[in-house]
C-alpha cells in the first residue's frame, strides 16, 4: 500500500490521498480509484499499464492524448448546440510533467480524471441503458469521425484482426498440453467449422469496402459511464486500444456484450442468448448519432460484424486457455475455457437470429 500511495502522490501533486482502492473488472491493466482531498476533483483512476500486452504505453498515452485533445477542442465548438452533457477522460500529469510514471521495477503507471457523478456498469440493465450505450459508441465515432486515423499509432498490432487470432490459435494448438475433455473438443469444432468465414471484415478491408477509421477498440458496457442521476451515457472511458481500425469491430464488441444479459462473466454457458431487442435498442442509440456517415457497405457489413467479434472474443479467450492463460487475467484456471464457451453461445445465438438480426438493421437503415 505504501508504494501504490508513493506512485499516486506522484499524480496527486499537492493535494493529500484520502483512499486508494481497486476498481472495475478489467482483464488486462490494475485499475485503482484514488480520492484526494480536493473538493474541484475528489477522485481520479490510477492504472498499471500491462506492458506483455500494450508493449510501447508511452505510444497509448500518445493516442490518448491525440483523441482526447481533438475531442475536447470539438466538444468546445458544439458546447451552444449540445443539451446533452459528454465528458472525455483527461490525462493527468506527474508532478514533473510527464504523461507516466515508470517503477524502479519497470511497471508504467499512468493517471486519468474520473467523470464525476458516473458510474461503470457490467452487465445491460434493460432497454434505456442499452438505447445509452449505442448512443455512447455512435457518439464516440462520431467525434472522431474527422480525425485522420494516421495520426495514431497502431499500438496493439493484430488487434481484432480476427485471421491473425486463428494464426496464434494454430501455433499454440500444436504444442497445447490442455487438449482433452469434452468442453474443449468442442470449442475446437466450433472454431474449425468457421474458420473460411472468420476473414470477413479483413476481405472487405482489402478490397476496400470498409475503410480505417478511428476506433475505440473496446467499448463494452461497462467502459461507457452512466449518469448516476440522470442515466444518460455521458462518456466512454477505456481508451488504450484508440487506434486505426474497422468502426465494425466496436460496433461488434458493442453489441456482444451489451445484447448478452448473462454478462460474459456467467458459467450458465448454456443460457446465453442473443437479445435482439436489445439489439435494435442500442443500433438506434448509435444510428442516432453515427448514422450519418455510415455508407452502404457499412450497413452490408453490420450482421457479420456482430457475429465475428463474438467468435473472435471467444478465439482469443479458448486461446488464451491453451497458452496457459498468459494474456487475460483469470480467477482460476478454467476461467478463460469458460469465458470462451460463453462466447460461442452466443455466436451460436447470433447465427440462429441472423434473418431477424439482419431485419432489425434493414428496418433502421
Ligand atoms: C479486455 O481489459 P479489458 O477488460 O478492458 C480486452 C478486450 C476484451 C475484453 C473482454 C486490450 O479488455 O479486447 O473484449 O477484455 N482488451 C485487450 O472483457 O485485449
Ligand atoms: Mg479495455
Amino acid at each position: 500500500m505504501d508504494r501504490l500511495n508513493h506512485i499516486a502522490q506522484q499524480f496527486a501533486g499537492s493535494s493529500q490521498i484520502s483512499d486508494i482502492r481497486a476498481f472495475g473488472s478489467g482483464n488486462i491493466n490494475d485499475t485503482f480509484l484514488v480520492t484526494v482531498v480536493d473538493d474541484a476533483a475528489p477522485h481520479f483512476v490510477l492504472q498499471r499499464i500491462n506492458t506483455n500486452v500494450f508493449v510501447q504505453p508511452a505510444l497509448v498515452m500518445e493516442n490518448m492524448r491525440i483523441v482526447t485533445q481533438h475531442v475536447c477542442d470539438k466538444l468546445e465548438c458544439e458546447s451552444a448546440q449540445s443539451a446533452r452533457r459528454w465528458a472525455i477522460p483527461r490525462v493527468l500529469l506527474t508532478t514533473a510533467d510527464r504523461v507516466g510514471w515508470v517503477e524502479p521495477d519497470g511497471t508504467y503507471w499512468r493517471a486519468i480524471s474520473f467523470i464525476d457523478g458516473s458510474q461503470s456498469i457490467d452487465i445491460i440493465q434493460d432497454l434505456a441503458h442499452g438505447r445509452e450505450v449505442g448512443y455512447a459508441l455512435g457518439r464516440f465515432h462520431q467525434l472522431i469521425s474527422d480525425l485522420d486515423p494516421a495520426q495514431l499509432a497502431d499500438t496493439l498490432v493484430g488487434f481484432h484482426i480476427t485471421p491473425q487470432y486463428l494464426v496464434d490459435y494454430q501455433r499454440v494448438l500444436a504444442t497445447a498440453t490442455r487438449v482433452g475433455g469434452v468442453d474443449v473438443d468442442y470449442c475446437l469444432n466450433f472454431v474449425q467449422e468457421r474458420q473460411e468465414w472468420a476473414s470477413v471484415l479483413e476481405d472487405a478491408k482489402s478490397d476496400g469496402k470498409l475503410p480505417l477509421r478511428p476506433i475505440h477498440g473496446d467499448p463494452k458496457v461497462n467502459n461507457v459511464m452512466i449518469c448516476t442521476t440522470t442515466h444518460q451515457a455521458i462518456g466512454a472511458i477505456d481508451l488504450d486500444t484508440v487506434k486505426p481500425g474497422l468502426i465494425h469491430y466496436d460496433i461488434g464488441d458493442c453489441l456482444r456484450s451489451g445484447c448478452n444479459p448473462l454478462g460474459e462473466e456467467t458459467t450458465a454457458w448454456e443460457q446465453v442468448q442473443f437479445d435482439t431487442q436489445m439489439c435494435r435498442a442500442m443500433l438506434t442509440g448509435y444510428l442516432s448519432q453515427a448514422g450519418g456517415f455510415l455508407t452502404a457497405d457499412d450497413y452490408e457489413y453490420l450482421f457479420d460484424a456482430i457475429r465475428l467479434i463474438a467468435f473472435e472474443l471467444g478465439l482469443r479467450f479458448f486461446t488464451d486457455y491453451l497458452a496457459g492463460n498468459v494474456y487475460f487475467k483469470v480467477k482460476y484456471p478454467q476461467h478463460n475455457l469458460d469465458r470462451a464457451l460463453v462466447q460461442f453461445q452466443l455466436t451460436k445465438s447470433i447465427e440462429a437470429q441472423e434473418v431477424e438480426i439482419r431485419s432489425i438493421i434493414q428496418d433502421l437503415r
